[in-house]
């Protein structure tokens, strides 16, 4: 027995400790998937403890105006159940959050899967009983859960970032973060509204807002190269090809770099004549979505000279959109390499500071030095609000992690193991911590992706794994030192053959103050993360050691 069950046991305290096979906590695209696979294909038996009040993860919490996915529909979605892919009708390339969130609830539903989700609960510690080789599961509601095996389908994005400005909670007015959106929503008619963020959220955001306030003051600390969506709906011909063309179309997201339906064009920009370089961006300016991100030269994202030609390419771009110069400089990133910050997709987002009621606030020279009861005062004066909106993003990857106090071997804390930044191995499973699976974990291709495709491949891997340790009689898995070392370091170079890390970004963990600076998601792409992946598994599973029930080493 462990020294903290130890510890509670001798303070008396009554526990009901439920007995599973596996304890999945999170309930988004993730977690939904982990509770099909191995409660129903599997016959395990495992439970969600999901700290939303309903399914959806991402597209539960995030309700604020203008969110939308900016995957394209038909591959931003389950493809393991073929009557699913069948049934479901998508009303626009990109979705918005209704959509989404009802076509996750449609999934739980026809999955059965809400009798073995626990809603409302947050998981607050994990411990791994080296006795037992169960982990023991507690939750903010008193749950106490034991458990072979533990899959944290925490979401890479879903601790909120809300930043620690002085006077924040004297503010008199209303106060949202977009990742905390009321489900009865805000009206900001006749209002003076503030958002702070210009990211992806805070582009949408912004947008739908200026429609609707009486004045929008936009803060502005890092412009961004926004590509427009080219959103449009859903015509018959397109639901027609894609649902004729499924297989393919998955087949090739599944073992390409970004698991996004965007080929790149297999050729360096060095190479090309500037009128071939225009062709070719122009183009996929036009097509809408990450084409120039992501179906772009091969050296776009490695060679700072490439990524010059497409980084003023987009800057012109900008220009010609504003009409006051003043603005159109302030909007127009000088600071870092197109790509190497999140790409955010805009319909209509730089328009907006053409109107009279919309204003943008450059805080990168003067940061918001206050919260005050009216509004924000920076540097340069103090803005009043009646609703400011927190467009702030995340603790990304590693936040949802450090929130819960997950106790491996010897008691150590995975948040004291990861001071100086995550240590996996594949980014699925950390060494010292046996049994415990990361969904979209830091290390793996995960937010550089079309998050589905890398969803299911994990799910599909880990059940694998699962299903390999149950043929051979195994009990206990876990990676060895070596081959998470190895893992790391391979990660970090990978990272650091391309621009990448030289940007300050939440892929990098520059977001948050004190966060150690190391590139937090798997850039060596979906397709080769794959065939690693799948090499490992065909190699007895090189990198893990495996015990028996009794702890003897297999
Ligand atoms: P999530 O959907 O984040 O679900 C995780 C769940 O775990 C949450 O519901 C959370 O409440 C729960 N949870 C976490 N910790 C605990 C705990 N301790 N106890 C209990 N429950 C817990 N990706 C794309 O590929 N394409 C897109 O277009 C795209 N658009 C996005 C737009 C927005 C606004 C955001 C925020 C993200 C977007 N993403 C996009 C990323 C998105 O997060 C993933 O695509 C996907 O939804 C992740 O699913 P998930 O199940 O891994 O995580
Ligand atoms: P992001 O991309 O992290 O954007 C957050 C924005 O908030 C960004 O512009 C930040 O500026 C800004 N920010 C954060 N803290 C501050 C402070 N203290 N002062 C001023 N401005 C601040 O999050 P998003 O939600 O937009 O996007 C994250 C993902 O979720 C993305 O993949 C989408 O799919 C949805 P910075 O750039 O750091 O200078």
């Amino acid at each position: 027995m462990s020294s903290t069950q130890q510890d509670r046991r001798q303070a008396g305290a009554e526990e009901l400790i439920t007995d599973l096979d596996a304890v999945i906590v999170g309930a988004g695209f993730a977690g939904l998937y982990a509770l099909h696979k191995l409660r129903d294909e599997m016959g395990l038996s495992a439970r969600i403890f999901e700290a939303g009040d309903g399914v959806g993860g991402t597209w539960y919490w995030n309700r604020y105006p203008g969110a939308r996915s900016d995957s394209s529909s038909w591959i931003y979605c389950y493809s393991f159940d073929e009557e699913l892919r069948e049934e479901w009708q998508w009303s626009e390339r990109y979705p918005g959050q209704q959509e989404m969130l009802g076509y996750l609830e449609h999934v739980a539903e026809k999955f059965d899967l809400n009798r073995d989700i626990q809603f409302g609960t947050r998981v607050t510690e994990a411990t791994f009983d080296e006795e037992t080789n169960r982990w023991e599961v507690r939750t903010d509601a008193g749950d106490v859960v034991s458990a072979r095996f533990l899959v944290a389908a925490l979401g890479a994005l879903s601790a909120a970032n809300v930043p620690d400005i002085p006077g924040l909670e004297t503010f008199a007015g209303d106060r949202y973060h977009t990742a905390e959106w009321p489900k009865e929503g805000v009206d900001f008619t006749g209002e003076r509204v503030g958002v702070i963020g210009t990211g992806a959220t805070g582009i949408q955001v912004a947008t739908e807002i200026a429609e609707q306030a009486d004045h929008l003051t936009v803060f502005q600390r890092t412009a961004n190269y926004a590509l427009p969506a080219g959103n449009h709906p859903m015509d018959a011909e397109l639901e027609r090809w894609y649902k004729e063309n499924y297989d393919e179309i998955w087949e090739s997201v599944r073992h390409n770099f970004s698991g996004h339906d965007y080929d790149p064009i297999g050729k360096v920009a060095l190479e090309a004549t500037p009128e071939e370089r225009e062709r070719a961006f122009q183009e996929r300016w036009e097509r809408g979505g990450f084409g120039l991100w992501l179906g772009n030269y091969d050296d776009i994202l490695e060679s700072r000279e490439a990524n010059d030609t497409v980084s003023e390419w987009v800057r012109q771009k900008i220009w010609e959109r504003v009409d006051d110069p003043v603005t159109a400089e302030k909007l127009t990133p000088r600071d870092h390499a197109f790509g190497t910050k999140r790409v955010p997709l805009e319909m209509g987002y730089y328009e907006i500071f053409n109107r009279d009621n919309v204003e943008l606030v450059d805080v990168q020279k003067a940061p918001i030095e206050e919260i005050t009861p009216t509004g924000v005062r920076t540097k340069h004066g103090e803005y009043e609000f009646d609703v400011l909106v927190f467009a702030t993003g995340f603790d990304a990857m590693t936040g949802p992690y450090n929130k819960i106090d997950i106790r491996g071997r010897d008691g150590q804390l995975l948040r004291d193991k990861w001071a100086e930044g995550p240590r996996t191995y594949l980014g699925l499973t950390s060494a010292g911590y046996p049994n415990l699976f990361a969904i979209t974990g830091p290390q793996s291709p995960s937010v550089l992706t079309n998050m589905p495709v890398a969803i299911e491949q994990h799910v599909e891997w880990i059940s694998g794994l699962i299903r390999h340790m149950r043929d051979n009689g195994l009990a206990v898995v876990e990676p060895t030192s070596e081959a998470e070392d190895d893992w790391v370091d391979h990660s970090q170079e990978v990272a650091h053959t391309t621009l990448f890390p030289q940007s300050a970004t939440w892929y990098m963990g520059a977001n948050i103050p004190g966060k150690p600076q190391v590139f937090l998601p798997y850039l060596g792409g979906l397709g080769g993360y794959r065939q690693k992946c799948d090499e490992v598994a065909a190699n007895g599973y090189e990198g893990f050691a495996f015990a028996d029930r009794e702890g003897s080493n297999a």
